[in-house]
């Protein structure tokens, strides 16, 4: 058995930082998005509405944060994992805050990949990173926005990940469809996100109480 490589790698671009590691220590679960985690005393209200469907593939993405000044949030860092195994990234659809680290594994038992990351419909690499077994690849996005994950060696290998800038964000089915659960009653700022059209110009939207209903349909 060949001894384990040993890479210790940081790179720093303009919008973005990257560790390269080769270690086995324990990774915590890819955990759930804790978009709302600190402003649990006010009652939260449904959202849910219509938005452009899916593009290529790619969904909407709809984004709320209260209005005016942006309130000082407590938000802690959720840690994301997207593994390569049985030549998928998965999961291949990933909502992330900006700064959140992405942690890349690769589980196959002896099969290469490789991540490569691009702004969404961007030529530029923003990374291009090999991914061996054991390896750990973990990537902090500093920049709001889509970004296109794929494996050169293995076409088809793609992935998806969106960066938020928002207090609460979620994708829209490939229909179009949205829902977020849990949002404070309240004056928002609404951005939508789609494939096709990009950033759209924010809005105003008030936040229930009640169920409230959102149409973007027309948007872009
Ligand atoms: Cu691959």
């Amino acid at each position: 058995m060949r001894p384990q490589q040993r890479l210790q790698r940081t790179l720093i671009v303009p919008s973005i930082f990257v560790m390269l590691t080769a270690c086995d220590f324990e990774m915590p679960p890819s955990g759930a998005p804790t978009s709302g985690d600190a402003i649990e005393t006010l009652p939260m209200q449904g959202v849910h509405g219509q938005s452009p469907a899916a593009s290529g593939g790619v969904p909407s993405v709809i984004m709320l944060s209260p209005a005016g000044a942006s309130p000082e949030i407590e938000k802690t860092a959720s840690l994301f994992t997207i593994d390569q195994f049985g030549l998928t990234f998965s999961p291949r659809y990933l909502l992330a805050d900006k700064g959140d680290p992405i942690t890349f594994t690769n589980s196959e038992s002896d099969l290469s990949h490789n991540v490569r990351l691009r702004a969404f419909g961007d030529t530029i690499d923003v990374i291009d990173a090999d991914a061996n077994p054991g390896e750990q690849l973990v990537v902090q996005l500093l920049a709001a926005g889509g970004y296109d994950v794929i494996c050169d060696m293995h076409p088809g290998m793609t992935a998806f990940i969106f960066v938020s800038e928002a207090t609460h964000s979620v994708f829209a089915q490939t229909d179009g469809s949205f829902a977020l659960d849990s949002v404070p009653v309240g004056t928002y700022t609404l951005q939508l996100w789609t494939a096709a059209s990009g950033f759209q110009a924010p809005r105003s939207v008030e936040i229930g109480p009640g169920l409230t209903s959102i149409n973007l349909e027309m948007s872009g």
